[in-house]
């Protein structure tokens, strides 16, 4: 379907006008009420839509991220700005050790290849702001390389270091764990978002008993190694870390650095992304360390593959049998899949911004795919909004309103008018 002039020109306005309200004056919040604090991915696509917008914003987004910079490289999945009782769990559950107020995990570093993008638009005006944050993303990337490897591959400690929360990629991890003394505690998501769209109490047990884990530790990485009850080798990660360090030793380069580490890292990652080929899915997969076990799910994150550059030709086959089974992109997890759930987060539905990268990836890597992609997700986006998430069979909005990232992808890359990517 061809959008309209009109339809579009709305579109744009109001994808400038929901960064603008969610802007808290150098972050930006994902949606108000529901996610009220800086979010580490969300921040990078921001960044990237902001570009289409203000080119010096886009850089103040990055920056103010990195200020929440640990002294280990680390950088925090949420910053804590400013106090606010709508988000659960917050800073005093956490009890982050870095300069301001955060989380203690961190989250799929999306920032490097954002800023190349973002560079790309007006290098001129970029190089010197990205000089001033090349090390401390180098520093970060290897906090990752140090602390988060197996057999090349990047684990995640947590559920929500992955950003894909409640993925039946955790599944047999989150079975192994018993979340004793937990504690009460009040939810505060599902005040603002249907319960059916949320994950369930089951797995908000194991994430606060993981988080009180790690609080406990002093979220000391050597320590919280030791007898780990949650290490997962998963997709995401390893796909985005691979690609975000090539793009990371592209910019190096630029600015003269000797990026022979960097090169280094992404021969490690590049084997690690091997190590994910479950041949019994036919797919990449999540594989728990912890406990030796394929989750068995094709999810969007498998089709990451193409982003990082990582190509396997059984892959493209894969991907047109999901996409024959849905209406608007690549769902979360496959309809095919008896525990996919279409409105259910992490379980089926489709996000824009995963779009993004699995379109992205595929244009650049010269399948066709990629634009349909992009068409479909225009087409989505501009039928039924800004939402944080879609009924991958229906388009239905699901999750949060008006929000970041949804727009970001909108300005900076679906829109017929983008011009970012
Ligand atoms: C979701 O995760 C947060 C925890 O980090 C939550 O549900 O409370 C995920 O979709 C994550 O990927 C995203 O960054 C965050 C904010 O949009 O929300």
């Amino acid at each position: 379907m061809m959008l309209d002039a009109s339809t579009t020109d709305a579109r744009d306005e109001e994808a400038r006008g929901i960064l603008a309200q969610n802007d808290r004056g150098g972050y930006t919040i994902p949606t108000a009420g529901l996610y009220p604090y800086q979010w580490n991915w969300d921040s990078a696509f921001a960044a990237m839509g902001f570009a289409a917008v203000d080119i010096y914003r886009a850089w103040t987004e990055l920056e103010t991220l990195f200020t929440g910079q640990w002294a280990n490289g680390m950088v925090p999945h949420i910053l804590f700005h400013a106090a606010d009782d709508g988000y659960f769990p917050g800073p005093d559950v956490w009890q982050g050790v870095g300069p301001i107020a955060s989380s203690g995990i961190s989250q799929p570093p999306v920032a490097a290849t954002m800023a190349r993008l973002i560079l790309a638009r007006n290098t001129e005006a970029g190089l010197p702001r990205l000089g001033r944050l090349y090390d401390r993303m180098v520093e970060w990337h290897r906090w990752f390389m140090d602390w988060r490897l197996d057999r090349g591959a990047v684990c995640i400690t947590h559920p929500w270091e992955a950003g894909r929360d409640n993925a039946p990629d955790w599944d047999s991890a989150m079975a192994a764990i018993t979340p004793d003394g937990v504690g009460a505690y009040t939810r505060r998501d599902t005040a603002h978002v249907d319960s059916a769209m949320r994950p369930t109490k089951y797995d908000y047990d194991r994430y606060l008993w993981l988080v009180q884990r790690g609080a406990r530790l002093g979220w000391d990485e050597a320590a919280m190694l030791q007898g780990a009850p949650f290490r997962v080798a998963d997709p995401t990660m390893t796909f985005i870390l691979l690609r975000a360090t090539r793009d990371l030793a592209a910019m190096g380069a630029m600015l003269g650095r000797d990026t022979s580490t960097l090169d280094g890292w992404i021969d490690t990652l590049e084997r690690g992304a091997q190590t994910l080929w479950n041949p019994e899915l036919g797919a990449y997969d999540s594989r728990d360390v912890v406990n030796a076990a394929w989750a068995g799910a094709l999810s969007n994150a498998s089709f990451l593959c193409w982003y990082a550059h990582v190509d396997k030709p059984e892959m493209a086959g894969r991907l047109e049998e999901v996409l024959r089974t849905v209406r608007y992109g690549v769902p979360s997890l496959a309809p095919s899949d008896a525990r996919f759930d279409a409105k259910r987060y992490w379980r089926g539905p489709v996000w824009g911004m995963m779009n993004m990268l699995i379109g992205m990836g595929l244009t650049e890597r010269g399948y066709g795919l990629g634009e349909d992609l992009r068409a479909l997700t225009a087409e989505m986006i501009a039928e039924h909004g800004f939402a944080e998430y879609f009924d991958p069979l229906t388009g239905a909005p699901a999750g949060g309103g008006t929000f970041t990232w949804t727009a970001a992808v909108w300005l900076g890359w679906a829109a017929p008018n983008a011009t970012g990517v």
